[in-house]
Parts: C-alpha cells; structure tokens; sequence
C-alpha cells in the first residue's frame, strides 16, 4: 500500500512561480489519484510491498493485464514523488560540486543546458515531461518522456523532471507552457539535486518510491 506524502513546504510557498492553486490540486488530487490506481492496479498482485522503481525497472515481469496500469500510475507516483523533492520555495539558485562539474562536462555550461532542457520540455508534444538523468555508464543525459512514462522504464535514473502536462500550468500560464518552464528554474531546489546526483552515479536508487 503506497501513501501520498505530504509536502515539506506549503502549497502557497511557490508562489508567484507556481501558484496554490494548481499546487493543491496537483498533489492532493492528480498524485493521490495515480497512488489509488497504482495500489488497486498491484493489489492481490505480489507487487504490493515492493518499492515503485523496482516494478518499473523491470516492467516486462509485470502480468500484462495490469502492466499499462503499473506503467501510467506507477510513472505517476514515482515521477511526481521526485518532482516534489526537486523543487522548493526559495531554491538554491545553481548546481554546485560534482554535478555542476558534470553540467559543464556534458553541457557546456548551466545555460546550454537548461536551452536543451528547455527544449525538451517545449518540444515534448502533449502530456509528459522533461528529464535529467544518469545512465548506467553514469553520464548526463536530458530526455522528455510521454504521458507518465519514466525514465528508470530505459534503465536511467532521473534526478530532476519537469511536469509539462497541462494540469501542472494550466491555471496560471494557460497555453503559455515556456512561461511556466522559465518559472520552474525559479523554484529548482539544486541543493537537492545535487545530492540525488551522488546518489545516481553510485546507481543509488533508494531516493525514487
Ligand atoms: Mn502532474
């Protein structure tokens, strides 16, 4: 039985970038909502007790009459779970230690890229998110997913996503979603981000559900 958690700030706190509203509604109603499905989806299963990444990771054992279940709900529960880690009311503004040298490293610099992140996140078509993960070979790599598709499905381990679905901005930016991705960068918790890298180049999974 997996459970919603609450969060370590309040709803208002994003606020002018992300606005309560949407904040509210996003966790309490869209998150619970995958968490409900996910557990009906793996109830009587076996899947229960074991941790999200872990049936992801190795989707292909899961029965196929709830794998599109698992895959959806279970990329919702995971992908959200890290969102809310990543981002914070007063972020700390830039990567600093090993990850800023590897933003540089595979990048450039923290302004190329978040352009290819940013790109990602525009470009993705429809409901789905933007991604900086580490692979197996423990290098960077920016992705864009649909739906609630997560990046652990290809063997890599996320440390920061964007939600580019339109419940994530809608009530705020509208159809405006580069105004809401400039507005993610705002609130991007690097303090957190760069502990999740340590953890990912180790192939240290234990921060994802
Ligand atoms: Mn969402």
């Amino acid at each position: 039985m997996h459970n919603l958690s609450k969060l370590t700030y309040s709803y208002d706190s994003l606020e002018p970038y992300i606005d309560a509203q949407t904040m509210e509604i996003h966790h309490s109603k869209h998150h619970q909502a995958y968490i409900d499905k996910y557990n009906a989806a793996v109830s009587g299963s076996g899947f229960e007790l074991r941790r999200v990444y872990e049936v992801l990771a190795d989707l292909n054992n899961v029965p196929d009459d709830i794998k599109s279940a698992v895959r959806n709900n279970g990329g919702g529960h995971l992908n959200h779970s890290l969102f809310w880690k990543t981002i914070a009311p007063k972020g700390s503004n830039t990567p600093s230690g090993e990850l800023n040298a590897a933003i540089n490293q595979y990048f450039g610099d923290l302004d190329a890229f978040k352009s290819t992140f940013d790109t990602a996140a525009t470009t993705r078509f429809g409901s789905g998110w933007a991604w900086l993960s580490v692979d197996s070979n423990g290098q960077l790599l920016v992705t864009s997913t649909p739906n609630q598709d997560s990046p652990v499905l290809e063997g890599l381990l996320p440390i920061l996503g964007l939600d580019v679905w339109e419940h994530a901005y809608y009530l705020n930016y509208q159809n405006r979603r580069p105004d809401y991705i400039a507005a993610f960068w705002q609130v991007v918790n690097w303090d957190v981000v760069d502990k999740l890298y340590v953890k990912a180049i180790q192939s240290d999974s234990s921060y994802l559900v």
